[in-house]
């Protein structure tokens, strides 16, 4: 089958759908190929914390509706260390910014029933994409199915993720890549258990991390620091629920309550970019070009700012007839990441608990997290980043 569109984007998970939906909005054509079935992609168990820019960006975009219905604002979080409890009031800090715990299967299951109440055109199960002549005028082709397809578009987008198939369509020598992998790894689990505090707590601890995160009332998500390459076997339950209570033990009344565990995974730490967010007609956006490791809950908020950046550009181009804003996507996206980047290392580095057992760094860690604590202006740096960083902050250059 053959297909002529205006934007090809592929990949249908937070950035391809956000993006899809922004394009639509503009009145601009868009088909999305994902490699997964629908019901693969709703039950992927990612992200729960969106930050205040993409809060403000869900409602700007007509999801004011569906935030309220499955959001819930947090206007802080506790960080445990030393066994004490402290309580970093984000809101106060910023001057009224927040998180929400929003899943991210949530904001998925959202775009996607309101593509298909649509009917915009949405391709599941799409195996062995090709991308040619990017650099003027791009074929994909594909098959889905029993069907092959030939479509020709005026621009390829990868929100294909990390493991994606548009990033290696740009020959190696061509996007400068830079990785840092951290000695260790998260242990996740969700578990059938009562929502123990109404805020995340966040603990640093001489056995290791942990964080008390949540899904519901009824179904919690936490996770622990673990060994890099440690086998999902060599922990059982009671040794997931044994670490998770010795490191958040506060002196706060946060308390866990153990439950039936109903899913455990392991989750890599890593940070790395392609400096190459576009070559000719390809751009790639979110998890496909960048990752952090996810320490400071930014992933997809980086990448709902790459899909905000790129949808400016494409309008202005399709208005104006102009490639002013997309000459400029890959230097403005690469700006906003480096931030999310170094908060994220920040983050891990202040978190976790050296595999080394490195004295000099465990007694900075110390510091730093006593520090903030302390100074109101730590804290508030903290907080500036965790809540987002405003875009107009970037506006000056
Ligand atoms: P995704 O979500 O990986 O979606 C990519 C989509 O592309 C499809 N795909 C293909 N489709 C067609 N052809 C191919 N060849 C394809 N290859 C892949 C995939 O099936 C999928 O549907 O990338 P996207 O959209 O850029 O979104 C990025 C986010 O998923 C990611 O950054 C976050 O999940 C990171 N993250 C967090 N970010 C936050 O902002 N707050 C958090 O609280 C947070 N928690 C987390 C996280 C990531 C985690 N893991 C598992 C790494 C917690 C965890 C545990
Ligand atoms: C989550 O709920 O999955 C979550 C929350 C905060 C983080 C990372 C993950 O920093």
């Amino acid at each position: 089958m053959k297909i002529k569109t205006q934007v090809c984007i592929v990949g249908a998970g937070p950035s391809g759908l956000i993006l899809a939906h922004i394009l639509y909005q503009a009145g601009i054509e868009a088909v999305v190929l994902e490699k997964n079935n629908r019901e693969q992609i709703l039950n992927r168990v990612r992200a729960g914390i969106i930050d205040q820019n993409t809060i403000d960006v869900l409602k700007a975009i007509g999801f004011s509706d569906a935030f309220k219905k499955q959001g819930v604002i947090h206007e802080g979080f506790n960080l445990v260390f030393d066994n004490q409890c402290h309580r970093i009031d984000v809101n106060e800090l910023t001057g009224g910014r927040n998180v929400a715990l929003h899943p991210q299967q949530e904001i998925v299951k959202d775009f996607l029933t309101h593509r298909e109440s649509l009917n915009l055109p949405l391709i599941y199960n799409v195996q062995n994409i090709t991308i040619s002549n990017y650099e003027t005028s791009p074929t994909i082709t594909f098959n889905s199915g029993d069907e092959d397809y030939i479509m020709n578009a005026d621009f390829v987008i990868g929100c294909d993720g990390y493991h994606g198939v548009c990033r290696p369509t740009i020959p190696k020598d061509k996007r400068p890549e830079l990785h840092k992998d951290y000695p260790f790894s998260w242990l996740g689990i969700l578990c059938e258990s009562p929502r123990v505090s109404e805020e995340l707590v966040y603990a640093s601890h001489t056995s290791g991390f942990a964080l008390i995160s949540s899904r519901t009332p009824e179904i919690q998500r936490m996770y622990l620091q673990c060994p890099k390459h440690t086998n999902l076997d060599d922990w059982d339950d009671e040794k997931i629920w044994h670490e998770l209570e010795l490191r958040t033990t506060n002196d706060s009344g946060i308390k866990l309550v153990r439950g039936k565990i109903i899913k455990k995974d392991i989750v890599s730490m890593r940070s790395f970019v392609c400096e190459r967010m576009r070559a000719g007609k390809l751009f790639l956006v979110g998890d496909a070009a960048h990752i952090v490791p996810p320490s400071a809950a930014k992933g997809l908020n980086l990448a709902v700012s790459d899909v905000c950046l790129l949808s400016k550009a494409i309008e202005h181009y399709y208005q104006n007839n102009s490639s002013q804003l997309l000459d400029r996507y890959e230097t403005d996206a690469l700006k906003r990441f480096w931030r999310g980047e170094e908060f994220s290392n920040f983050a891990t580095r202040l978190f976790h608990q050296p595999v080394d057992g490195n004295s000099f760094h465990i007694r900075q860690q110390s510091s730093a997290l006593r520090y903030m604590i302390n100074s109101k202006s730590a804290a508030r740096s903290f907080a500036e980043n965790y809540s987002g960083i405003p875009q107009e902050f970037y506006s000056y250059t």
